[in-house]
Protein backbone atom coordinates (compact mmCIF):
# COMPACT_ATOMS: atom_id res chain seq x y z
CA UNK A 1 0.00 0.00 0.00
CA UNK A 2 1.26 3.68 -0.64
CA UNK A 3 0.34 6.73 1.23
CA UNK A 4 -1.43 9.35 -0.61
CA UNK A 5 -1.78 12.79 0.68
CA UNK A 6 -5.07 14.59 -0.25
CA UNK A 7 -5.46 18.08 0.89
CA UNK A 8 -7.18 21.32 -0.37
CA UNK A 9 -9.36 24.24 0.96
CA UNK A 10 -13.43 24.64 1.25
CA UNK A 11 -15.00 27.43 1.57
CA UNK A 12 -18.48 28.84 1.31
CA UNK A 13 -19.12 32.86 1.02
CA UNK A 14 -22.80 32.57 2.01
CA UNK A 15 -23.70 30.54 5.20
CA UNK A 16 -20.23 28.71 5.93
CA UNK A 17 -19.40 25.29 5.66
CA UNK A 18 -20.67 22.78 7.80
CA UNK A 19 -17.35 21.28 9.61
CA UNK A 20 -19.10 18.19 10.32
CA UNK A 21 -20.48 17.60 6.83
CA UNK A 22 -17.14 17.05 5.24
CA UNK A 23 -16.16 13.47 4.14
CA UNK A 24 -14.03 11.44 1.62
CA UNK A 25 -14.60 8.70 -0.35
CA UNK A 26 -12.76 6.82 -3.07
CA UNK A 27 -13.74 4.90 -5.95
CA UNK A 28 -11.40 1.84 -7.53
CA UNK A 29 -11.41 0.81 -11.01
CA UNK A 30 -11.31 -2.44 -9.64
CA UNK A 31 -13.23 -2.36 -6.51
CA UNK A 32 -11.20 -3.17 -4.15
CA UNK A 33 -9.76 -0.48 -2.29
CA UNK A 34 -12.26 2.49 -1.14
CA UNK A 35 -11.29 4.14 1.98
CA UNK A 36 -13.93 6.80 2.83
CA UNK A 37 -14.68 8.92 6.05
CA UNK A 38 -14.41 12.29 8.07
CA UNK A 39 -12.09 14.97 7.33
CA UNK A 40 -11.33 17.21 9.93
CA UNK A 41 -11.53 21.19 8.42
CA UNK A 42 -9.10 23.74 9.89
CA UNK A 43 -10.68 26.74 11.07
CA UNK A 44 -9.86 28.29 7.96
CA UNK A 45 -10.96 26.22 5.44
CA UNK A 46 -7.89 24.04 4.54
CA UNK A 47 -7.64 19.88 5.11
CA UNK A 48 -5.54 17.50 4.69
CA UNK A 49 -5.30 13.75 5.05
CA UNK A 50 -3.80 10.67 3.63
CA UNK A 51 -4.61 7.28 2.36
CA UNK A 52 -3.34 3.85 1.48
CA UNK A 53 -3.85 2.87 -1.93
CA UNK A 54 -2.69 -0.51 -3.41
CA UNK A 55 -0.16 -0.15 -6.17
CA UNK A 56 -0.99 -3.02 -7.56
CA UNK A 57 -2.87 -3.33 -11.25
CA UNK A 58 -3.36 -5.97 -13.55
CA UNK A 59 -0.86 -7.03 -16.29
CA UNK A 60 -3.26 -6.15 -18.85
CA UNK A 61 -5.17 -3.36 -17.93
CA UNK A 62 -3.29 -1.10 -20.58
CA UNK A 63 -4.15 2.37 -19.25
CA UNK A 64 -3.63 1.57 -15.86
CA UNK A 65 -5.44 1.28 -12.49
CA UNK A 66 -7.62 4.98 -11.47
CA UNK A 67 -8.87 5.96 -8.13
CA UNK A 68 -10.89 8.70 -7.75
CA UNK A 69 -11.07 10.30 -4.71
CA UNK A 70 -14.07 12.18 -4.12
CA UNK A 71 -14.21 15.29 -0.89
CA UNK A 72 -17.81 16.47 -0.10
CA UNK A 73 -18.83 18.82 2.11
CA UNK A 74 -22.43 20.93 3.40
CA UNK A 75 -22.89 24.39 4.11
CA UNK A 76 -24.42 25.43 7.18
CA UNK A 77 -27.62 25.73 4.85
CA UNK A 78 -27.26 21.97 3.49
CA UNK A 79 -26.11 22.94 0.02
CA UNK A 80 -23.44 19.59 -1.55
CA UNK A 81 -20.50 20.57 -2.97
CA UNK A 82 -17.80 18.25 -3.99
CA UNK A 83 -14.61 18.15 -5.92
CA UNK A 84 -12.93 14.61 -7.48
CA UNK A 85 -9.31 14.24 -8.22
CA UNK A 86 -7.95 10.99 -9.79
CA UNK A 87 -5.08 8.84 -9.09
CA UNK A 88 -3.47 6.33 -11.45
CA UNK A 89 -1.48 3.21 -10.98
CA UNK A 90 0.52 3.35 -14.44
CA UNK A 91 1.17 0.67 -16.91
CA UNK A 92 4.06 -0.32 -17.60
CA UNK A 93 5.26 -2.09 -20.83
CA UNK A 94 8.32 -4.15 -19.58
CA UNK A 95 5.84 -5.53 -17.18
CA UNK A 96 3.11 -6.35 -19.49
CA UNK A 97 5.84 -7.99 -22.08
CA UNK A 98 6.89 -10.47 -19.27
CA UNK A 99 3.59 -11.24 -18.07
CA UNK A 100 1.24 -11.17 -20.85
CA UNK A 101 3.26 -12.73 -23.99
CA UNK A 102 5.31 -14.89 -21.32
CA UNK A 103 8.19 -14.09 -23.85
CA UNK A 104 11.00 -14.70 -22.14
CA UNK A 105 13.37 -13.72 -24.77
CA UNK A 106 12.24 -10.26 -23.85
CA UNK A 107 13.08 -10.37 -20.43
CA UNK A 108 16.82 -8.22 -21.13
CA UNK A 109 18.22 -5.03 -20.77
CA UNK A 110 17.57 -3.81 -24.17
CA UNK A 111 14.07 -4.17 -23.76
CA UNK A 112 12.74 -1.02 -22.89
CA UNK A 113 14.41 0.46 -26.01
CA UNK A 114 13.17 -1.71 -28.46
CA UNK A 115 9.12 -1.56 -26.77
CA UNK A 116 7.90 0.69 -29.48
CA UNK A 117 8.77 -1.42 -32.24
CA UNK A 118 7.43 -4.29 -30.54
CA UNK A 119 4.21 -2.89 -29.80
CA UNK A 120 3.91 -1.87 -33.79
CA UNK A 121 5.09 -5.58 -34.67
CA UNK A 122 1.83 -6.63 -32.57
CA1 LIG B 1 -7.80 0.66 -16.25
Amino acid sequence: MVPVRVFGTITDSGSGVDPTKVTFSVADEYGIVQPSGPVSLSPDGTYSFTILLQAYRHGGDKNGRQYTITVSARDLAGNLGSASTTVVVPHDDHDIHNRDERDNERNTDKDKEGDNERDRAH
